[in-house]
Formats: C-alpha cells, sequence, structure tokens
C-alpha cells in the first residue's frame, strides 16, 4: 500500500540494529508488522536470537514468523524493544495506546535497555495531544473513574470495538482522554496514577532511545 511505503522503511530499518544472541521485544501495531516480518527473515536465515511479545496480536505474528518467543521467567534483561507510537515528540515523548496495548507495551519497554520507536512521519509532532491519550481502567466502577477523569478535564471517551466496550488483553476497558494539547506530559502522567481505577496510561516519556521515522519517499530519520 502507498501509506505503507514509510511505515516499512522504518520497520525495517529497526530490524537492522538486531544482532545475534539479543533477547528482542516485539511491538503492537501495523509498523512494528514489518520489523517483525523482517525479524523473522534474519531468523529463517539463521540468526539466533530470543524475543517476548507486546501483545497477544504481536506474539502471534512472530510465531507465523517462527521467531522464538520465550516465557517471561526466561527473560534477564530486554536487549531492543521495538515498539510503534500513536504520536511522538522530538523530546522522544510519546503516545502509544491506539492499539489498546498499552500495558503490556509499558511493561516490556521498561525492562528494555533500548528501545525503538518506529514510525511513518504522520506521527511526528511538535507538542503531544491530538491523538487522543489511551488510559487503561479496571472495570470495576469504571463509571466512578470516569467521572473522576471527566472531572479532571480528560474529556474521555469509553472505547467501544464492534458497539461494545473494548476490552484489553488484560480484562479492562480504555478512556480516551481527548486534551488535544499536552502542555506537560510528566505533570500529566503523575495526575492520571493518582487515580485509583487508572491501571496505565498512555504517556512513554522516559523510555524512548530512537525514532526511526519513515518517508513515502522510502527514506528514513532517526531521532535520538
Ligand atoms: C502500538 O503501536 C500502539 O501503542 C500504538 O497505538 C500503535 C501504533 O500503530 P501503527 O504503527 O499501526 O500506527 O504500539
Amino acid at each position: 500500500m502507498q501509506t505503507d511505503i514509510g511505515k516499512k522503511a522504518a520497520g525495517e530499518k529497526a530490524a537492522e540494529y538486531i544482532k545475534p544472541g539479543m533477547t528482542v521485544g516485539l511491538g503492537t501495531g501495523s509498523t512494528a508488522y514489518y520489523a517483525i516480518l523482517r525479524i523473522g527473515e534474519l531468523v529463517r536465515a539463521g540468526m539466533e536470537i530470543k524475543a517476548v511479545a507486546t501483545s497477544e496480536q504481536s506474539e502471534q505474528l512472530a510465531r507465523e514468523q517462527q521467531i522464538p518467543i520465550i516465557p517471561f521467567d526466561k527473560v534477564e534483561k530486554i536487549d531492543i524493544d521495538i515498539d510503534g507510537a500513536d504520536e511522538a515528540d522530538a523530546q522522544l515523548q510519546l503516545i502509544k495506546g491506539g492499539g489498546g496495548a498499552l500495558l503490556r507495551e509499558k511493561i516490556i519497554a521498561v525492562a528494555a535497555k533500548e528501545m525503538l520507536v518506529v514510525m511513518d512521519e504522520s506521527k511526528l509532532v511538535k507538542q503531544l495531544g491530538k491523538f487522543p491519550l489511551p488510559v487503561e481502567i479496571a472495570t470495576f466502577a469504571w463509571e466512578l473513574t470516569f467521572k473522576q477523569l471527566a472531572a479532571s478535564g480528560a474529556n474521555p471517551v469509553l472505547r467501544l470495538k464492534d458497539n461494545n466496550r473494548f476490552v484489553t488483553d488484560n480484562g479492562n476497558y480504555i478512556l480516551d482522554c481527548r486534551y488535544q494539547k499536552i502542555h506537560n506530559a510528566a505533570a500529566l502522567e503523575a495526575q492520571l496514577n493518582s487515580v485509583p481505577g487508572v491501571v496505565e496510561n498512555g504517556l512513554f516519556l522516559h523510555y524512548a532511545s530512537k525514532l526511526i521515522i519513515g518517508y513515502q519517499d522510502g527514506t528514513v530519520r532517526e531521532i535520538t
């Protein structure tokens, strides 16, 4: 697809950083998809790596590509985590979670020595917030958590899928919070984490080591 030229270029560029013997985190989304395909080619060509997946979707794709998935109790340290993003700024602050996998993605990202964020040019923004911030919440009394966030100015919307409440891989709901502009991401993350019903938020402020940005002409730009 025309729109995938940038995604494909970014995903394949990220796979070049994978070296034999590494343990790799495999992200979720249509850009990480291309990294996983390329890593599968490397594995089938004989490269020995181990992998963990950030979602059931990425685990299934990895298995189809014959990438060896190991259980988390066998993971010493993740060398490189390759994952997508919904928005990223030049300070490597991200909004993630459009795919609903933000909790597992953040658990993997924090355990990785390096996080390579693969994206096309449309994801690079001057200021985070135009993309609604996904916030994963407990299902218990979710209406009260909704009201808490609404009162704080989050302008939340309960995420639906096929007219039913979207349920994450972890059995939780997601509120998509329409801030439009996020002026102080660190302060917002602390505020969200202070709400008991909030399980995790889609602000990834301290994890990305490098943005790998693919363009429609097939070129790639990196920001570190
Ligand atoms: C995933 O990648 C999610 O956190 C994020 O929503 C998604 C971006 O997907 P895509 O690469 O398809 O735009 O990690």
